[in-house]
């Protein structure tokens, strides 16, 4: 009795004892947190600094910063290791001890970090600085992806040209990097090991919380590909009326180079020659924007004015005085590709886009607003939440308002579009043109991670990491490259986030559950019904819906400070990723498409390509 007593009372103390250390703990937290934004502010500024102006002072600062944070949050993580956190009552307390104990690749030993940081920048400043000649005069050697490249793949028709253009950059953004890249690989390895994960694939897709979350997208996308199929067999049947049979052949997969992107990854450049119904009108209003005297400047203010109609956070000052939305004109190297920047620090956020007037470039400029709404709404959470519910998370908002802006209606409404009658034929070509940015986009984002991932996993030698890519993108997209590549060519670094080491199942993700909040959202704002035809989703604008800016602000709130299903279900009730929601926006193409291509007697499928071959 007196024994059992004995122990009640040393239980009770000890759980004493841990209520009082939670205390402790969370005041800890609150500190560490704040410590963590500020030197998170200071690396974000030198990392913003040579992103925008790339040389070598500063880089060296960049990396010297990104190192020192590295080692604070070494650290503090033998500090955090002293709490008994796991046996905590607060979920929220023991989130966060989880994210802080996280080290990521800072887990890295001091040198190898450093030659990782390195490593990356070597890659991603390579990509930054390609430069190509003229087809036409081979002495004006001064052309860059952004503009001058990527102007020329998306409107030239000269499949020479575009042959030319697309080797030029390979070769230079991709294989001049190949040994980097290497090294890459067995570092990515290293630091995910040290993280206790079996290799980076299961390091990269640790950041989902959910280990099926391959499994999911598998079952997705193969629910998707038959309407891929089909959308794929049309396009080649139509390149191969335009371009003639010695340019594209009647079973093989596509020559990439004549898709209107540099890596074939949206094809809606090529709307104009490849859509149904060449008599209706193509919604691109890229020459009325011209006409109407757009400018950078105009595009920002409208996708802010888009956000600020649905009732939610207008862009802070900070944001105009400090973003660039231009390409600079003073010759230096800078990163053109467009990103979105939380700086940590309230109201301090930034976008870089080297921006052109054209319609593509209106929704990237919404989507890269979408990634900033985001950072306003949850800037008022503690450091280790201010991230999205997942990074696919992150990816989606914007392109959820871009569906709108693209729609018609919307169109109409800001005076982008006059004269437009949207009859059964207009709504299936404009239809089939967001397929060539949405649907094609699935498998192409798809094959960038699990290239990455079968390297990481170490199921490809080394020997032929060149092809497996070609492999991939031949059986995921049944597009194959211009000439034929061997492994003396290294393909995969011309792809910027894999120069960029960033991972790229995101956009897949996101190209997917876009669709589920665009249609909730539709139906909040009374636009989407599905026994109306008046009411159709693929016309839905959620422009000045306070209900729909009432499910984003839910969602956007919340963080990172809950997992993923709980994010979605503050938005829409739903806790699961699914391909119900895009499959019913395009069910009208994929009944038109059918038929069509059976009328026409269209391949559907394709033969293997022999555009990779061992050396
Ligand atoms: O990289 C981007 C954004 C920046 S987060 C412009 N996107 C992917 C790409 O360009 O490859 C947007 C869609 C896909
Ligand atoms: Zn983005």
């Amino acid at each position: 009795m007196r024994v059992f007593l004995v122990d009640l009372l040393a239980t009770l103390a000890l759980a004493q004892a841990l209520v009082k250390e939670e205390i402790q703990a969370k005041e800890y937290l609150e500190n560490l947190n704040k410590e963590l934004a500020k030197r998170t502010n200071v690396q974000t500024e030198a990392a913003w600094a040579y992103a925008s102006n790339i040389n070598d002072e500063n880089e060296k600062k960049k990396i010297e910063i990104s190192a020192e944070l590295a080692k604070f949050r070494r650290e503090i993580s033998s500090d955090l290791q002293k709490f008994q956190w796991r046996s905590y009552q607060s979920e929220d307390i023991k989130r966060q001890f989880k994210a802080l104990t996280e080290l990521g690749y800072g887990a890295l030993p001091e040198a190898e970090f450093a030659d990782f940081l390195e490593t990356v920048s070597a890659m991603a400043s390579n990509f930054a600085k390609v430069k190509v000649c003229d087809y036409k005069d081979k002495l004006k050697c001064d052309l860059a992806l952004e503009p001058e490249i990527e102007e020329i793949i998306s409107k030239s028709r000269d499949h020479e040209e575009l042959k030319y253009y697309w080797r030029e950059f390979y070769d230079k953004a991709g294989t001049a990097v190949r040994s980097n890249f290497e090294r890459y690989v067995e570092l990515v390895n290293k630091a995910a090991k040290l993280n206790n994960f079996t290799s980076g694939a299961e390091f990269w897709l640790d950041e989902y919380e959910d280990d099926t979350i391959e499994q999911q997208l598998d079952n997705i996308f193969a629910e998707i590909r038959p309407l891929y199929g089909q959308i794929h067999g049309y396009v080649r049947y139509r390149l191969r009326k335009y371009y003639g049979n010695d340019v594209v052949s009647e079973n093989g997969p596509i020559p990439m180079h004549l898709l209107g992107n540099m890596w074939a990854q949206e094809w809606s450049e090529i709307a104009d020659i490849v859509s149904p119904f060449p008599e209706k009108p193509l919604v691109d209003v890229t020459e009325e924007m011209e006409k109407q005297g757009y400018t950078p400047l105009k595009m920002f203010q409208m996708a802010d004015d888009f956000f600020t109609s649905m009732n939610l956070t207008k862009l802070p000052k900070d944001f105009w005085d400090k973003s660039i939305i231009e390409k600079p004109t003073d010759g230096r190297d800078l990163i053109c590709h467009a990103s979105a920047w939380n700086l940590y620090i309230k109201d301090d956020v930034r976008i870089k886009q080297c921006t052109r007037v054209t319609q593509e470039q209106l929704f990237t400029v919404h989507h890269e607003v979408g990634h900033i709404q985001y950072a306003l709404q949850y800037q008022h959470l503690p450091f280790v939440y201010l991230a999205g519910a997942n990074p696919g998370f992150h990816e989606a908002v914007g392109d959820v308002v871009s569906l709108s802006v693209s729609t018609p209606k919307h169109l109409k409404r800001i005076g982008l579009l006059s004269n437009y009658v949207r009859d059964d034929e207009a709504r299936i070509k404009q239809l089939f043109f967001t397929a060539l940015e949405k649907i094609v986009f699935l498998p192409f984002a798809f094959t960038m991670d699990k290239y990455r991932w079968a390297l990481f996993r170490g199921e490809v030698e080394k020997a032929n990491w060149n092809c497996e890519f070609w492999k991939l993108r031949e059986q995921y997209s049944g597009i194959e490259p211009p000439v034929v590549r061997s492994e003396k060519d290294f393909d995969p670094p011309a792809k910027y986030h894999i120069s960029a080491d960033t991972d790229y199942v995101r956009y897949l993700i996101s190209f997917i559950i876009q669709f589920q909040f665009y249609k909730s959202a539709c139906i909040k704002a009374g636009q989407y019904d599905a026994n109306n035809a008046e009411l159709p989703l693929d016309n839905c604008d959620i422009y000045g819906s306070a209900a729909a800016g009432e499910a984003f602000h839910n969602m956007l709130s919340m963080g990172a400070s809950k997992p993923w299903p709980d994010a979605l279900e503050a938005f829409n009730g739903e806790r699961i990723m699914s391909g119900k929601a895009i499959a019913e926006y395009f069910e009208p193409l994929r009944v038109w498409l059918e038929a069509e291509n059976i009328k026409d007697s269209v391949h559907i499928g394709w033969t293997a390509s022999d555009k990779c071959v061992a050396s």
